[in-house]
């Protein structure tokens, strides 16, 4: 690769994004909405993982990457030189390069376009169409193994065929032990629909310590098909499907099936016709994600769970109320005969107190006199006695019941202060998603 070459790329003007303003938006909602549930504290790491992270993080991609939407999108992937670039110019008429050295350097998308046209994405997020000759510079052959990746994220090209009006594909960097390209090609699988896994027939074998390792990692897709390539090479191509069919089974790897292709002129058409229709069942079949509609439906069923949060607790609030209402009646009528009993009391000692001070001051106790004060003092002691009656009724376990009853109470009523409020974000954010993606 000449530098001049990498100075006549870096010079490419960038085409204006239009769709910025929609990423943004998604991007506020995403935090909005990730905020919200976290805070709810009601769901696991992984129910925020699969229904809020993947989808909004899907959507934005999918936003960024126009051609990938609504399409059903196939990955060709596999170790290099197995035929996945020969495989897509074959079946999509195109002249990306192939090579039978490691080769393709950047991820490739390839979709439907008016004419044939070229594009990258640079880590800075520029999008910068290209010259047809530019592209041999992805070549790590040509480009001497520069490391493009650190530079470009990946490049889209634009090609008007049938077969892309429902599909779009993906070229990947071949993975071997070099990291850079395995972790390059894992970065893109969570895109893929489809995968195609380019398996060569002299390899006669997945490989044990890549490509297995890699598909249980990275393709966690049942809609996995294995391509056995180089078909010309091998004469017992049925004996080698049967063997990578007993691997994936033996490593529990699910897959849809085993397709063949060679480029020998006189059985790729055979091998195409095979892929073709596989490929367009696949895309058929295939249900386009809705982002929107997907995520009002999480939203809505969060709403049902605060909901029926919110019901057991006003629940829970309503007996505890009435558990401390009947409590307090109890006690009140306790107080009540205290307050009797204790007015009653004062009564006769204010009724004794007159008895000797007026009646007995400066006279022997009289008959009546005496009467009346063992009258007196008989109430007294009964009175006092129902006061010890009402006072053993104060259960002390009652009265610390009731405390706790309060504080549960209180609880209880900031909690559903609280659901109330979250019940009413939730239909907030609900109207917004509809309101702002219209
Ligand atoms: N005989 C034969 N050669 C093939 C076949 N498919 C591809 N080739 C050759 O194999 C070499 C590698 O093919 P590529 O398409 O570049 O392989 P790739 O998987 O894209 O390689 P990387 O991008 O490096 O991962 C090229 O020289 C092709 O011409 C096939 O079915 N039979
Ligand atoms: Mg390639």
């Amino acid at each position: 690769m000449e530098l001049n070459d990498l100075k006549e790329l870096m010079a490419l003007k960038s085409e204006e994004q239009t769709n910025i303003p929609k990423l943004e938006s998604i991007s506020e909602f995403y935090h909005e909405l990730r905020n919200f549930v976290d805070n709810l504290n009601i769901y696991k790491v992984e129910f925020i993982e699969n229904y809020i992270d993947a989808p909004l993080n899907k959507w934005y991609k999918l936003e960024q990457m126009p051609w990938l939407k609504d399409k059903c999108v196939v990955g060709v992937m596999g170790r290099y030189s197995t035929g996945k670039t020969t495989l897509l110019n074959s079946l999509l008429q195109l002249s990306l390069p192939t090579d039978s050295e490691a080769n393709t350097a950047l991820p490739t998308y390839i979709a439907n376009g008016m004419q044939t046209e070229y594009r990258i994405l640079d880590v800075n997020g520029n999008i910068k169409k290209i010259p047809e000759s530019f592209v041999k510079l992805f070549d790590h052959e040509y480009s001497g193994n520069f490391p493009f990746s650190k530079i470009i994220e990946y490049m889209v090209l634009y090609q008007n065929a049938e077969l892309l009006r429902t599909i779009s594909f993906l070229d990947t960097p071949g993975i071997s032990k070099d990291e850079r390209d395995m972790s390059l090609t894992a970065s893109v699988t969570s895109q893929c629909d489809v995968i195609f896994w380019l398996v060569s027939a002299m390899n006669g074998q997945l490989d044990a310590k890549v490509e297995i390792p890699f598909l249980k990692k990275h393709i966690a897709n049942e809609n996995l098909y294995i391509v056995l390539t180089f078909t010309d090479q091998r004469p017992d191509v049925e004996g080698i499907k049967n063997t990578i069919a007993k691997t994936l089974q033996k490593e529990g790897i699910a897959y849809k099936g085993i397709l063949e292709f060679t480029n020998k002129k006189s059985q790729v058409e055979n091998c195409l016709q095979k892929i073709n229709s596989t490929l367009q069942t696949e895309a058929l079949h295939f249900k386009t994600f809705q982002p929107i509609a997907f995520l009002e439906n999480v939203l809505k069923e969060i709403n049902e769970h605060i909901s029926e949060l919110l019901s057991e607790t006003t629940k829970n609030k309503n007996e505890i109320e009435r558990e401390c209402s009947n409590y307090l009646n109890r006690t009140k009528n306790i107080l009540n005969s205290f307050g009797n009993s204790l007015d009653s009391s004062t009564r006769e000692i204010n009724s004794l107190t007159s008895t000797v001070n007026n009646r007995c001051s400066s006279v022997l106790l009289c008959s009546a006199t005496y009467q009346q004060l063992q009258g007196n003092l008989s109430t007294l002691i009964n009175r006092y006695n129902s006061m010890i009656e009402s006072y053993n009724e104060l259960d002390v376990d009652e009265i610390i019941k009731f405390g706790a009853m309060n504080v549960h109470f209180e609880n209880h009523e900031s909690h559903i202060e609280s659901l109330t409020e979250s019940r009413n974000k939730c239909i907030e954010l609900i109207n917004k998603l509809k309101k702002l993606f219209k």
